[in-house]
């Protein structure tokens, strides 16, 4: 959603606020291993950013895993036989994440936990988000919540295969998550594929850009770079973005 006011409306009640920095937030939703990591990822490198100091980057990446609410004792035991549904939009903390958006919009610094997927929980670690030009915002339910899809300048759905994230997403979580191939491939048939037919596919509706083959998408990916970097030049939209809606 880009409206005029967020391009041109740097004035309230007569006061310039555009001294406070109201990042340009994209959205990047799609289905598990569609690539939206990889896509953020490429997204930042080409802006030249990846490598910089976060302190001055203007161009960070937030993940909705780290909004995963906390499990109560007997969903945490479910979790751990892999019959807690993660893919459900009742696993995740509506409330934590629009805070922590109106937060970053309001040009404030952040700390956001990590998520650890060998515990299904919050870890110890935590990231700090500084004030910045651009944030991505994504995973797998990011427009799911009306209230946290208002709020996103630019919304883009990663739009691969499901054999291909099916192929992805096995070798993925018993490497990475630490499961073996019966837990996987049984928590994908309960959980994950019904849960993105019914909560996650449908909100491609509100995307304003579908990103077939997900990071392979190179001319796809090289569109919307001109785009972001049109707004961090000097002068451009970054300057004078009202806080979201
Ligand atoms: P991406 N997930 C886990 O496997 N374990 C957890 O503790 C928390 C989440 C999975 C979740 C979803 N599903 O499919 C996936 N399950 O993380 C989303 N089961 O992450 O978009 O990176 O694939
Ligand atoms: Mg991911």
């Amino acid at each position: 959603m880009m409206s005029d006011t967020h391009l041109n409306g740097a004035k309230t009640n007569g006061t310039n606020i555009s001294e406070v920095k109201t990042p340009f937030l994209i959205g990047v939703a799609g289905g598990t291993a569609s690539g939206k990591s990889t896509v953020c990822k490429r997204i930042m490198q080409q802006l030249g950013q990846a490598e910089m100091d976060h302190t001055q980057r203007q161009v960070v990446c937030i993940s909705q895993d780290s909004f995963y609410r906390d499990l109560t004792p007997s969903e945490k035991a479910k979790a751990d036989k892999g019959m807690f549904n993660f893919d459900h939009p009742d696993a995740f903390n509506e409330m934590k994440m629009l805070n922590v958006l109106k937060t970053i919009l309001a040009g404030q610094k952040v700390t956001i936990e990590c998520y650890d997927y060998r515990t299904n929980a919050l870890s110890e670690k935590t990231i700090t988000i500084y004030p910045a030009d651009v944030v991505l915002f994504e995973g797998i339910l990011v427009f799911y919540f009306q209230s946290i899809r208002d709020l996103f300048h630019m919304k883009l759905f990663v739009d691969t295969d499901s054999d291909t994230r099916l192929a992805r997403r096995v070798p993925r979580d018993i490497k990475e998550r630490g499961r073996d191939l019966d837990h996987v491939l049984n928590q994908y048939m309960t959980f994950v594929k019904p849960a993105f037919d019914e909560f996650c596919s449908p909100t491609k509706k509100f995307a304003d850009v579908i990103i077939p083959r997900g990071a392979d998408n190179t001319v796809a990916i090289d569109l919307i770079v001109h785009h972001i970097g049109e707004i961090l030049r000097p002068g451009g939209n970054a300057n004078n973005l009202t806080p979201g809606p």
